[in-house]
């Protein structure tokens, strides 16, 4: 089975293809020929996983699906969370939001997190929808060269090595995104 995975993330796409085994075939927006930006200007995660979605199903009606996530911070009620791509400002990298949150971290003991994703899955011109959150801590400094965006700082519940530390399978085994995509593979499956 053909599914479009509606992200310009090519971080999300390699964790993603991984995923994906030898039963669905994960075409990317480069491979539908979608070059233009995807709005995600909603206040919830599901909102904007939705906005991405039903940008892409407008573009080119097919099998698609998409992913909005971030991360939950207790001690800041919740922030970055739907700002998490901008949470340093408008262009941020990955690094500037990483100190950013370091930084508005700093002298607080208390560094619960969580990673959310929600996953927007348009099948045959209908919506479903499947979450999947990780549960854990902010470490005090960045460690590892993996993955992408908070993963340096972010050390799930039960563990040691942060999600950058951790190869691909590792984080996908248990990561919001992991259980979220799973969680959809088994709906198609069924
Ligand atoms: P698309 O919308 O094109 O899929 P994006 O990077 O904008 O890509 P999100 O809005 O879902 O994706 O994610 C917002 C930010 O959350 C992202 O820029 C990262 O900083 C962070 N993030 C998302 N998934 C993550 C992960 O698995 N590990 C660490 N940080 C992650």
């Amino acid at each position: 089975m053909e599914l479009v995975f509606a992200t310009h993330n090519r971080h999300k796409l390699a964790e993603i293809t991984a995923l994906a085994g030898s039963k669905f075939i994960i075409k990317s927006l480069a491979d539908i020929g979608f070059e233009g930006d995807i709005p995600e200007t909603a206040d919830s995660f599901l909102g904007n996983a939705r906005q991405k979605v039903q940008t892409i199903y407008q573009y080119k009606p097919c099998n698609c699906f998409a992913d909005d996530t971030g991360l939950v911070v207790e001690a800041l009620d919740g922030r970055p969370g739907v700002f998490s791509a901008r949470y340093a400002g408008e262009n941020a990298t990955y690094q500037d939001n990483v100190k950013k949150l370091l930084q508005e971290l700093e002298g607080i003991s208390n560094r619960k997190a969580s990673f959310i994703t929600i996953v927007a899955l348009i099948l045959n011109g209908k919506e479903h929808f499947f979450e999947g959150r990780i549960d854990g801590e902010i470490i005090t400094e960045q460690r590892g060269d993996k993955g992408f965006g908070y993963d340096p700082i972010f050390v799930p519940h039960k563990h040691r090595l942060t999600f950058a530390e951790m190869n691909d399978d590792e984080k996908n085994g248990m990561s919001h995104r992991g259980i979220a995509i799973k969680k959809m593979f088994d709906f198609l499956s069924h």
